[in-house]
């Protein structure tokens, strides 16, 4: 049954990725994947301040390398890695009005392996309180404010704990510790 649910999502990715000129990436350049005997899926969703991000470019990178790229479509990103083996560090880039950025270096390669479904995608959050495309000292000045003026507004709530406090600092250290 885990093998049908995996074929299904492939199928989904390879036809989310399908030909056609507003299909393709411009940021990221996803290496060839027939020089690649492994697939692995991936669903995500991108989440910026409780709203779903749809005008983002998706890479996934094993080793500086390209291994998938996507553009969402119906509101995901469908991403059908391209890999050798399991066990490979991944790094997942978005690109966000022309600002790349790393959000995402905790996952593993899996061969045969799927990160997130259609139903229930991967979320990947991303945390730009200033909407410029980064994740940077700017938006650490807005946190400190609004944790300083005793904000309980969720956008501020970086770690998902649903409390607006300094621990949602040190989550945004962490964010731009990535990059
Ligand atoms: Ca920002
Ligand atoms: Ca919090």
């Amino acid at each position: 049954m885990k093998r049908i649910a995996f074929l299904i999502i492939v199928f989904l990715c390879t036809f989310a990725q399908g030909a056609g000129a507003d299909n393709t990436t411009s940021v990221f350049q996803p290496v060839d994947p027939s020089n690649y005997p492994d697939n692995m899926s991936m669903v995500v969703s991108l989440v910026r301040g409780g709203e779903a991000l749809t005008t983002a470019e998706l890479g996934v990178f094993i080793g500086g390398e390209c291994r998938a790229a996507a553009t969402s479509k119906g509101g995901l990103y469908y991403l059908l890695i391209s890999g050798q083996g399991s066990g490979q560090p991944m790094e997942i880039r978005a690109a966000i009005n022309g600002n790349i950025q790393v959000v995402s270096n905790n996952l593993t390669y899996t061969s045969d392996g799927n990160i997130g479904t259609p139903w229930a995608p991967y979320v990947i959050r991303i945390i730009d309180l200033n909407l410029d495309g980064k994740t940077d000292i700017s938006d650490m000045i807005i946190l400190v404010n609004a944790i300083m003026a005793g904000s309980k507004d969720l956008k501020y709530d970086i770690n998902n704990d649903q409390n607006v406090d300094v621990a949602d600092i040190a989550a945004l250290v962490e964010v731009m510790a990535l990059n």
